[in-house]
């Protein structure tokens, strides 16, 4: 363990911000533990940043950014491209420092790891297509179009359970575009993102352009709240929770920024009857137990149609009974432990109230006592009279609900507040296309044969509903990174006004 901090420059006690150019010495806060989730014991820790240190970063990242956003977008690309390089030397030491720190195992941590590989590709490919229309003008000889322009600092919160990729989902298209930004990473895994800040640093000296990339550990409460309401932030991104998620909106609203949002999901899976059982089962295991459930996209709601009802939850039970659960790090573990032991209790209330609701524990339920946050990867039969299915609980709960036919699923499916990840299987393709259809899953992604979880790069990833209506990592989502001017040019000698409008001058 000692010999992977190292690597990634990790001491036992560390600074919490960084301005782009340097780790600051007297950050001005408390400490603050980070405690591997696997054994309960500490690994290092870090001097929080006071919100007098959140003005000094603040002041860096525009200095920065009236520098980057001159550079032009493909000499912007081409250090994202080696953010990309350093991160591929690095995928294996910071793929295991995740698995660590945030107790994901060693496959999905360097995978996410791939994703921050993969999102910095797709931005460089970017940097030379930040395209805008051009119109034709309704006034003789005027030329109209568009142009992007850079948008400012940008504020980054991102969640412990993707501690790393989803900061690079942010940076590597803000970062094109020529944005600066702070980073506010989840005070449960904040040693990923020094160990970010570390790999970047050589690059960023490189290239002089200090102030792009800054990173600040400190409490939600304050430097949070200050990095939420400045007025100098012209765009938030933040993934984590609903309630979370309704603060930030409702104060960068009150400021008319803009904000993306990437919130809760209660994502769910329709077997109908003609699908392919062995793929149900693969996707409905990695999504449900992939992660303890932690994953946004994690798997919470399971509708099988009742024909194969009972096939597909014996095999799924026996399937559970076999998940080996342990060290992270281990190569034959499929489920590590939750983050911590509030994730442990928020567990226990959701079993206890499914139970008290009239759900049936069909295996798992409790946790599992000894060193670390583990627990019992948990189905349960359900119906949809019972509140707790409603409700994202980021563990491995999965909720089963017998159905007649696809219009009972949708139904059900649709009826939650949450809109982000969803799939259906079956292989008849008048279904898969009602599924499809605007009448179909009302989620921001919709899949057929194909589990919730594992979106790839590239995809506008996001939902609807209270999943907060954000678009990031793929398509067209590097516009909200930008501030779009419309241009009209009049090379003529006459002042012709739209609309036919006679001003008489
Ligand atoms: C998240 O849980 O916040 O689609 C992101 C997935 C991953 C990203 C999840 N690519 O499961």
């Amino acid at each position: 363990m000692n010999d992977l901090l190292q690597q990634l420059g990790i001491a036992d006690e560390n600074h919490g911000a960084h301005d782009g150019n340097h780790w600051l010495e007297t950050p001005g806060g408390a400490e603050l533990v980070s405690v591997n989730p696997t054994t309960g014991e500490p690994i290092a820790t870090v001097i929080q940043a006071d919100e007098a240190t959140y003005d000094r970063l603040m002041q860096q990242a525009q200095a920065g950014f009236e520098k980057w956003r001159l550079l032009p977008a493909p000499a912007r690309g081409q250090v994202i491209r080696e953010i990309g390089d350093a991160l591929r030397e690095k995928k294996q030491a910071l793929g295991q420092l995740v698995s660590l720190e945030m107790g994901k195992i060693r496959t999905e941590g360097e995978g996410e790891v791939q994703e921050m590989i993969d999102i910095c590709d797709f931005a460089v490919g970017l940097s030379r297509q930040l395209y805008g229309l051009t119109m034709h003008s309704e006034r003789p000889g005027h030329r109209m179009y568009e142009q992007w322009h850079p948008l400012g600092v940008v504020g980054i919160v991102t969640a412990f359970n993707f501690p790393v990729a989803v900061w690079s989902w942010n940076a590597a298209i803000a970062g094109v575009c020529g944005d600066a930004m702070i980073w506010k990473p989840s005070s449960k895994t904040p040693l990923c993102a020094i160990a970010v800040q570390n790999i970047i640093q050589p690059i960023v000296a490189r290239h002089g352009v200090e102030g792009v990339f800054s990173m600040i550990v400190g409490r939600g409460s304050s430097v949070g709240e200050k990095l939420v309401s400045d007025r100098r932030i012209p765009l938030v991104s933040a993934t984590g929770s609903c309630r979370m998620g309704r603060r930030i909106g409702s104060v960068v609203g009150e400021r008319l920024g803009r904000s993306l949002l990437e919130l809760g999901g209660n994502n769910g899976i329709i077997v109908m009857e003609d699908a392919d059982p062995n793929l149900v089962l693969r996707a409905v295991l990695f999504g449900a137990v992939g992660t303890a459930g932690q994953r946004c996209t994690s798997t919470r709601r399971l509708f099988l149609h009742e024909s194969l009802h009972d096939e597909i939850l014996d095999r799924l039970v026996a399937g559970y009974g076999s998940i080996k659960i342990g060290d992270p790090l281990d190569a034959s573990t499929l489920m590590g432990p939750l983050i911590d032991e509030g994730a442990v209790d928020d567990m226990t209330a959701a079993i206890k109230q499914a139970k008290e609701e009239g759900g049936e524990i069909l295996c798992g339920g409790n946790r599992i006592d000894g060193k670390g946050a583990f627990v019992q990867p948990t189905i349960i039969k359900a119906h949809r009279g019972m509140n707790i299915v409603r409700e994202e609980t980021f563990a491995p709960i999965l909720y089963v609900f017998k159905v007649r036919d696809y219009d009972e699923a949708l139904e059900i499916h649709n009826s939650v507040d949450q809109g982000l990840s969803s799939a259906l299987f079956s292989t008849n393709l008048i279904t898969a296309e009602r599924w499809l259809s605007a009448a179909g899953s009302d989620c921001g992604i919709a899949n057929v044969n194909i589990g919730t979880s594992g979106a790839e790069i590239g995809g506008a990833f996001g939902g609807e509903k209270d999943t907060g209506g954000g678009r990031e990592a793929g398509s067209d989502s590097w516009k909200i990174y930008m501030r779009r001017q419309t241009v009209t040019i009049n090379p003529t000698s006459d002042l012709p006004l739209a609309q036919g409008v006679d001003f008489g001058v």
